[in-house]
């Protein structure tokens, strides 16, 4: 027997806060509306969260300052962010879903993926099924979703984002090349500023000059990032998509470019994987009852230790402070270090912060107010580091970052 046709969804909400402040006030459909922090008349600090597309057309986005946001265009609506009602509308959503497939990945807030390969042909195959769970949001949310169906996440993710807002994009198994490979580089998970640049150094722009690059040359340019990117550039993907209760740990790892005896560097780059393990826990719902930390020294020994903190653990301090104390306890016989990483594992829901798809408790106030909070602190981080230090999907390791991985 044939395996089955792999057939995955990847849906994401159109510039979900601004349509939803839209839809509760009609009034403002159509105009430029900017979701985010106070503009003060132009000497706001904070950023924008999103904007509709009518407010894009000036140049705004999320993450820019509001500030900026208002200089662009200063008739805008400018609008607080109201995360319960948000999460609201993210739970009614997931709800429409389910109705479809219980198989359901929560990205973010307005964001799933879902495999229908065994649940398309109930819905009339898949070209029919996309079409009924757009009509479907559409009818019961009011909103517009835009949707990407291929053989894979990477590829079903990709597609969901070339046909904004409304979109709907079908990659077939035997188009993946002509469909990935005019693509810029930047649209593989993983590539962000400083890879871009590395590949622009290799003269390799498009996503099919790394396809034909030759692995080795990959590997040794990038290593084991490297070897990720060629695969992903020829289309394969294998990661399922996973339930929430299925996603067992979440980590990241780092390979340094050079190996180091440097502790300053390597708890500074342990601090980052924290962070990033954090924004996936966040962006999951999730706490973490262990969290351990892996070294690879130069002669590629591997060491790991894992520690259980009090508490379940969700923020990158917390979950920096466990990472720390299991460094501490790994002996490295004074060699140099070539990789580390960190992984949150007993993994369990966070009761205290709404993400919207996942979550099915109403908000109450300090919760509400939470969420807000993170978001913003998200929004900061991003202003200030780049969209690519906190990216959404496209960098974060939950959907195949070079060195991040949802272990199951
Ligand atoms: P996105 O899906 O990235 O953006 P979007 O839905 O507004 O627009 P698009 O049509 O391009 O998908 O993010 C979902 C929501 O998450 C967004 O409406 C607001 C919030 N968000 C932030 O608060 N800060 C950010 O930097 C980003 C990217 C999103
Ligand atoms: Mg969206």
């Amino acid at each position: 027997m044939a395996p089955e046709e792999r057939i995955i969804i990847h849906l994401d909400m159109d510039a979900f806060f601004a349509a939803v402040e839209e839809l509760d006030r009609p009034g403002l459909r159509g105009r430029p509306v900017v979701v985010g922090a106070d503009p003060k008349g132009g000497r706001g600090r904070g950023v924008v969260s999103t904007c509709s597309y009518a407010a894009r057309r000036y140049g705004i986005h999320s993450a820019q300052p509001i500030s900026e946001a208002y200089r662009r265009c200063p008739h805008a609506v400018f609008l607080p962010v109201r995360g319960g009602r948000y999460s609201e509308v993210s739970r009614q959503i997931r709800e429409i879903l389910e109705e479809f497939t219980p198989h359901i990945e929560p990205v973010s807030i307005d964001e799933a993926f879902l495999d229908v390969s065994g649940a398309a042909h109930l819905f009339g195959g898949k070209y029919e099924l996309p079409v009924r769970i757009k009509r479907s949001v559409r009818k019961k949310t009011g909103l517009t979703a835009s949707l990407g169906v291929a053989p894979n996440k990477m590829l079903a993710k990709i597609a969901s984002d070339l046909d904004k807002p409304d979109g709907l994009v079908i990659v077939e198994d035997d188009e993946i090349e002509t469909f990935l490979h005019p693509l810029p580089v930047d649209k593989l998970w993983g590539v962000g500023p400083k890879t871009e640049a590395v590949l622009a150094s290799m003269g390799l722009r498009s996503v099919g000059d790394v396809a034909r690059t030759p692995l080795r040359t990959m590997q040794e340019r990038l290593g084991e990032h490297g070897r990720h990117l060629h695969r992903l550039a020829l289309g394969i993907d294998h990661r399922p998509v996973k339930n929430v209760g299925e996603i067992k740990s979440i980590g990241h790892e780092h390979t340094f470019d050079e190996d180091t005896g440097d502790g300053k560097l390597i708890e500074n780059k342990i601090m980052f994987l924290c962070e990033k393990v954090a924004f996936r826990l966040r962006k999951s719902g999730l706490k973490a009852r262990a969290v351990s930390t892996k070294i690879r020294l130069d002669d590629f020994q591997t060491r790991t230790r894992s520690s259980s903190p009090d508490e379940p653990v969700g923020s990158a301090h917390e979950i920096f402070a466990a990472a720390l104390a299991n460094l501490k306890r790994l002996d490295r016989h004074g060699r140099k270090v070539r990789l580390v990483g960190v992984t949150a594992t007993m993994l369990e829901r966070n009761a205290a912060v709404q993400t919207g798809l996942f979550d099915r408790d109403a908000g109450n106030r300090s919760a509400r107010e939470k969420w807000e909070r993170l978001e913003r602190t998200v929004s900061e981080i991003q202003a200030k580091h780049g969209a690519g230090a906190l990216k959404r999907g496209s960098s974060i390791g939950h959907n195949g970052s070079p060195s991040g991985r949802s272990g199951a």
